[in-house]
């Protein structure tokens, strides 16, 4: 086995406890994964760190050692018989754990569960897709009861406040039960044990990144989100505290880059204080970390949040924007992001060196080709976004609009595979199918063109930020990943594995001559092109840093908002403004007469606050 955790005593019986977290299959049947990964588990490093905690308290009594494996399958093979034959070899007792299985990963999921089941190991499933899935529909979908019946045991809610505890026990006794409901009753998370991730699986990740949250639920109610209807509209948080254990914990194996993965790191009612810690360790103790947070479109209204944030470390900020049409934004009911503010959120993020990414999601009901595409320009033209990660809207299994979808017989793709939000699993009302992923295709090629990838440089530059490696390499990254290998950049990674027989169950064995041609001339294909693009950027990049003037260049996007901001596009040529401009124009009055006194603006109480 891989990397089992070291007990700390060996005794007479070795449970084993083996967590993997599935990928999904690509458009030809095979696992994606790579030699290296973007972006670690979260799941798999928090439900890692519930086990390490259970072999800590000795859950199954002095005499068993529990004995954890982690493996992710987006960076790592899995060997169903070689895992088998280590449980046998150690007496043959032991449990698998499919961690944070999505919709997207649950075909690949029950591929996975099979031949465990048939050597007699029990299999326990968590993760969105079954919660999802059995919060919003009515009845059981057929895949789910497929799974059930032929074994697989249901975890459903989180398994913090000892509630692991209890999958193993009944794993070790041999008795798992077909499901664990915790799905009504969401547990505290301060002082919960900390999510953890081994070194050498840090290692497996592009960048050495680990990863962690500190808060989990949302209040807020937009149709295409799972997220409140799994974990909930009551947030709940870790502590500065809890904080620093997670920070010292990696530090003593050499990992300072994370992922934190909270859904709105603004909406943490601790996010002060967590701030605080982190600039406290890194003054005194020089314990400097860096940190990739998610943040919503309001979040420059709180006093000090994003000044804090790049003191503590904050480099890469992904803001779910979603849209740039208020139409499409009161659709899905998200109407806490207002796009009269994106500009002023956005420089102020720009004040620091910091690469944003944006979300984008197309296929709202109003979009066309052409309006989508415009949409893209006028980004391109106004807003100081670095990278944008374009999605279609997709009714995830879990949320409003699939729940609706469902009860009205709407046609949603039934294959699970589908739901990365990389490929269109519904129709539309104004664009034919092709249209829909023609339109897909073109936003990704139109906003990484060479042109506009230089502007982002150019901008960088005149901002002064020394972000430049890591603006070049995402813009690499984004650009490509899409247009190569058809599948999302954070999806994507270093050295891609394909292994023959590993094809989605149902799929035909290929012939191994055809296959390995195929792979290879892939690989070739992809990495020269790849190098292509990397050596025309750093061209670009030399390009912009060698202008003497490269300070001064100016553009709509990087210019602070002035009084004539309204005739912008993303203003004047967008759905759904007018009302917002309304009020706009009334704020703009208060702030002209603010700024005449020269006193600061008054901030508007946070509408967001919980
Ligand atoms: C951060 C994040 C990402 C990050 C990083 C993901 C990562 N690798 O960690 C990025 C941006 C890369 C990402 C990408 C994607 N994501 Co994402 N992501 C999230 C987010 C915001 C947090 C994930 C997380 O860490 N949660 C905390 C963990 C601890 O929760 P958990 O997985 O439910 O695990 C708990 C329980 O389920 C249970 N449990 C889980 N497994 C097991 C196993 C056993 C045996 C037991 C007993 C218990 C148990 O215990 C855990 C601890 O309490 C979630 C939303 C959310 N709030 O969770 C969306 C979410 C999971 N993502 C989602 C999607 C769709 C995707 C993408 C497909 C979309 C895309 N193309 O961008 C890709 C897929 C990439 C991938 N391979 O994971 C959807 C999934 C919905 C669904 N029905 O499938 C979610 C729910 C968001 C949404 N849009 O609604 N994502
Ligand atoms: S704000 Fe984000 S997490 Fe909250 S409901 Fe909307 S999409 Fe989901």
């Amino acid at each position: 086995m891989s990397d089992p955790i070291p007990g700390p005593v060996r005794a007479g019986e070795v449970f084993h406890v083996v967590l993997i977290k599935p990928t999904h299959y690509d458009d030809d049947g095979y696992p994606l994964q790579w030699m290296r990964s973007t972006i670690p588990s979260n799941a798999l490093a928090c439900v890692y760190g519930l086990v390490e905690d259970c072999r800590d308290r000795r859950i199954l009594g002095d005499d068993v050692e529990i004995r954890a494996t982690a493996i992710d399958e987006t960076n790592s093979r899995i060997r169903p018989q070689k895992l088998i034959d280590d449980i046998r070899r150690d007496g043959g007792r032991g449990m698998i754990g499919l961690v944070g299985v999505q919709s997207n990963q649950f075909p690949r999921a029950v591929d996975l569960a099979r031949p465990f089941l048939k050597a007699g190991i029990p299999v326990c499933m968590g993760g969105f897709h079954v919660a999802g899935s059995l919060a919003m529909l009515d009845e059981t979908p057929p895949e789910i009861a497929g799974a059930a019946e032929m074994g697989i045991s249901f975890f459903i809610g989180e398994a913090e406040d000892g509630r692991f505890d209890e999958v193993l026990r009944d794993a070790h006794a041999g008795r798992l039960k077909p499901k664990y409901d915790y799905q009504d009753k969401n547990p505290n998370l301060q002082g919960s044990p900390i999510p953890f991730l081994r070194r050498d699986q840090v290692d497996r990740t592009y960048g050495s990144y680990s990863s962690f949250d500190l808060g989990r639920g949302c209040p807020y109610q937009c149709s295409f989100c799972t997220i409140i209807n799994v974990q909930g509209r009551v947030s709940r948080f870790r502590s500065a505290d809890d904080l620093e254990r997670i920070v010292r914990a990696n530090a003593a194996i050499g990992v300072s880059r994370f992922f934190l993965t909270d859904d709105n790191l603004a909406r943490n009612r601790n996010w002060e204080a967590c701030f605080d810690r982190l600039i406290e360790l890194r003054e005194k103790e020089g314990l400097n970390v860096f940190l990739q947070v998610q943040v919503d479109t309001l979040c420059h209204r709180i006093p000090n949040f994003i000044d804090k944030a790049a003191k503590a470390g904050v480099d890469q900020v992904f803001v779910g924007m979603e849209n740039i049409n208020p139409d499409n934004l009161a659709y899905v009911k998200k109407n806490q992001n207002r796009l009269l503010e994106y500009r002023e959120m956005l420089l102020a993020w720009k004040k620091h060196p910091v690469v944003i990414t944006a979300g984008y999601i197309i296929g709202f009901p109003n979009d066309t080709r052409e309006s989508i595409l415009h949409d893209v320009d006028l980004i391109k033209r106004e807003l100081p976004i670095d990278l944008i990660y374009f999605t279609n809207l997709t009714p995830l299994p879990g949320c409003e609009d699939h729940q609706r979808m469902h009860r009205n017989g709407e046609w949603m793709d039934p294959d699970p595979n589908k739901y990365d939000l990389n490929h269109r699993v519904t129709h539309h009302q104004r664009m034919s199918d092709e249209e829909w992923d023609q339109a897909y295709a073109d936003v990704w090629h139109r906003f990484y063109s060479f042109e506009h990838m230089e502007t982002i440089l150019k901008r960088m530059a005149a901002l002064g930020s020394n972000k430049r490696f890591t603006t070049l390499h995402r813009l690499l990254w984004y650009r490509d990943f899409h247009r190569l290998y058809r599948c999302h950049p954070l999806e994507g990674g270093f050295g891609r594995l394909k292994f023959r027989r590993d094809r989605r169950s149902g799929m035909p064995l290929e012939n191994p001559l055809a296959f390995y041609a195929k792979y290879a001339a892939s690989e070739v294909r992809n990495a020269s092109s790849m190098f292509l693009t990397y050596a025309r950027l750093r061209r670009s990049l030399k390009r912009v840093l060698a202008d003497p003037a490269k300070r001064s260049y100016r553009d709509i996007a990087i210019t602070p908002p002035g009084l004539d901001e309204l005739e912008l596009g993303i203003y004047a040529e967008t759905r759904g403004t007018a009302a917002a401009i309304e009020k706009r124009t009334r704020q703009n009055a208060i702030i002209k007469a603010a700024r005449e006194n020269k006193r600061p603006m008054p901030a508007e109480p946070l509408a967001a606050a919980e």
